[in-house]
């Protein structure tokens, strides 16, 4: 592919930019609420939720929290956009002691462990290291969690913890063939700079077994859509791991860790773990399974163009758009239906940007007379996974992909 142009100059730019802004980010972090509130239609009618500009290089999110930062994006932005603006693109840390700057110069990532030759890699060095580029969805494992009946501890999330970017990085295989893996070697473990805030708390850390982590696909990217990443998406590199819930994408990493045992870990071996059974699926309630931590996504999508709840001047034919994901492979097709899912038509796919991304969805649908019209979308990926009707259920609150109906009033 074309060398993108993406100097360190301008990374060192940022760096003064940051430092600059430094003392803001940490005081705006505790963020004033803009007057606008938005409703996430969550059950029990407690989806109402402050908007907020206050965040460095955000604008216009849903406040979940504020420290750890816990920013969700609107969904109009999916209607907008295919690919999610940086600046609108929701934000998740686990520890409110997250980086508010980094010395782009001091930064390194160590490769240690199970290596013949341990690395230490400065930004400069990753930045003249072969890159790649692709499009994927990055999803939080709960998004959708606030819509789980019965109600699941955690964030509340509407739908709008996931965006899709095109992200630009190093191979970590390249990396890992630099360090040269030692045979038995299982694992990577990934470490970062935020740091617990509770004394004793275990450091946010994922692991992925050797083979995904040198699949070529799994970078260490230092680009989101051609500019670099916001400091609250993991300035100046993350992890990317297409096809996967976004747990294992961890941001501003500073270590890599190659382990020849399991990571028996709290995040790995506690946290973020869902049943062993179809779309994780168990009887609302269910506390003992067999479970394995959490892994690829599945398909889903939404129509954008309506918004559930909102009355629109009546036409006999309604257009819809959307936008729908396979998951860990391409989406095969989308259907809508206008009659509660009686009956189905496909509607028509916009362009293949590569099988983790998004995928635009049109069609139309025919409405006989005016009133109140539940519209749904349903996608089916190439592997034929479909979209079922039934809301899968997990105590994590993990994994949703049902079908989600939009009400409108055509008046
Ligand atoms: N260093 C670090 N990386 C992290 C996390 C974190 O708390 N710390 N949270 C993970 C989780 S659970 C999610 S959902 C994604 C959120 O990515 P985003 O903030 O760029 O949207 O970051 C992942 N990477
Ligand atoms: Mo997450």
């Amino acid at each position: 592919m074309d060398r993108f142009d993406f100097p360190l100059a301008k990374a060192l730019t940022r760096r003064r930019l940051l430092a600059a802004g430094a003392g803001g980010a940490a005081a705006t972090i505790a963020a004033r609420a803009l007057a606008a509130d938005v409703d996430l239609s969550l059950p029990r009618g407690a989806g109402a939720r402050p908007l907020t500009s206050d965040f460095p290089q955000k604008v216009t999110m849903i406040l979940q929290r504020a420290r750890p930062a816990l920013l969700e994006t609107p969904m109009e932005v999916f209607q907008q956009n295919l690919f999610t603006p940086n600046d609108r693109f929701y934000v998740r840390w686990h520890w409110g002691d997250m980086p508010n700057a980094i010395d782009v110069e001091a930064y390194r990532i160590r490769l240690f462990g199970a290596v013949n030759r341990p690395l230490s890699i400065s930004l400069a060095q990753l930045l003249r290291m072969p890159r790649i580029e692709l499009a994927a969805v990055n999803q939080c494992s709960g998004n959708s969690r606030g819509l789980f009946q019965p109600r699941v501890p955690g964030a509340q999330w509407g739908h709008g913890a996931m965006g899709n970017a095109k992200w630009m990085g190093v191979p970590l295989r390249h990396l890992l063939d630099l360090a040269g893996v030692r045979a038995g070697a299982v694992a990577i473990r990934v470490g970062a700079l935020d740091k617990p805030s509770v004394p004793g708390a275990p450091d946010f850390e994922k692991s992925l077994a050797i083979d995904h982590a040198r699949d070529g696909e799994v970078m260490l990217a230092f680009a989101m859509n051609g500019e670099q990443l916001p400091l609250l998406n993991g300035f100046p590199v993350r992890i990317v791991v297409p096809g996967w819930y976004s747990t294992y994408w961890m941001k501003t990493v500073d270590s890599i860790e190659v382990l020849e045992s399991a990571d028996e870990g709290y995040w790995m071996a506690k946290a973020y773990k869902i049943p062993k059974t179809p779309r994780a699926h168990v009887a609302p309630g269910t506390k003992d399974f067999p479970s394995e931590p959490i892994n690829r996504m599945n398909p889903r999508s939404w129509i954008t163009s309506l918004s559930d709840g909102a009355a629109y001047g009546y036409d006999p034919v309604l257009p819809i758009e959307g936008i729908a994901m396979g998951g860990d492979t391409g989406v095969t097709a989308v259907h809508i239906s206008g009659d509660n899912g009686r009956n189905w038509i496909e509607a028509k796919l916009g362009p293949d940007e590569g099988k983790y991304g998004f995928r635009r969805f049109v069609g139309r649908i025919g409405v006989p007379r005016r009133g109140r019209v539940r519209l749904m979308s349903r996608c089916t990926n190439t592997r034929g996974e479909m979209q079922p009707m039934e809301p899968n259920w997990n105590p994590g609150g993990y994994m949703r992909n049902c079908v989600e109906p939009v009400t409108v009033a055509l008046t």
